[in-house]
């Protein structure tokens, strides 16, 4: 993998679950690659060069080849961005759908992808972090250690896997930004 070191660069913020994805496929797999930290708020010329649709991170940037848009769980998102009501409730069932199928693919293994950790792991790896700062913040269950023992218990496997574990960000400090980005989405909607 030495020959594309200087070709592998990451654009990313410190907080976004999006990105986890793609530092651990990166360091499993064993790929040398550069961050660039950027601030959402005043983005870089380059950032809105390779993603100048969405203006999103993260953005891999492979042989000056872009990829962005990683894989997302709109359910669970969608519960936790409204407020206590009809709406939250109906995203709330869906997300509780969704992740019981979730549950049921691990009858029989620790891992998706078994013994090891597999590409369905890391593509979903952020609900074993993300869904407790959710939990927290909104006071919803997403994942129940008695009504989805088996997703409760790859959480914990998947966060005993130090490229997983070294990789969080700070927990308070999540705390701290979706506390905010939730009271931002609230204040923007009308609450039904
Ligand atoms: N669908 C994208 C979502 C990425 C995303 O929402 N990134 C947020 C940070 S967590 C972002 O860059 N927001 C900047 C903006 O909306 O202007 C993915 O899955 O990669």
């Amino acid at each position: 993998m030495g020959d594309i070191t200087d070709e592998v660069k990451l654009f990313r913020t410190w907080s976004t679950p999006f990105a986890l994805r793609i530092v651990w496929a990166l360091q499993l797999k064993g790929v040398q690659y550069q961050t660039i930290y950027e601030d959402l708020s005043n983005k870089s010329d380059a950032l809105l060069l390779y993603n100048p649709i969405h203006k999103k991170v993260p953005v891999l940037l492979h042989n000056s080849k872009p990829i962005s848009e990683s894989l997302v769980l709109p359910a669970v998102w969608d519960a936790f961005t409204k407020a206590a009501g009809k709406e939250q409730e109906e995203a709330y069932s869906r997300s509780i759908e969704k992740l019981k199928l979730l549950d049921e693919e691990l009858k029989g293994k620790k891992l998706f992808g078994g013994e090891e950790i597999g590409m369905v792991d890391i593509a979903l790896g952020w609900l074993s972090n993300l869904v407790s700062v959710f939990e927290e913040i909104t006071g919803l269950k997403f994942i129940d250690e008695h009504t989805m023992p088996r997703l409760s218990a790859w959480k914990a496997a998947l966060n005993e896997i130090p490229v997983v574990k070294e990789n969080w960000p700070d927990y308070a400090k999540l705390l701290t930004k979706f506390t905010v980005l939730r009271e931002t989405y609230l204040s923007k909607e009308p609450q039904k």
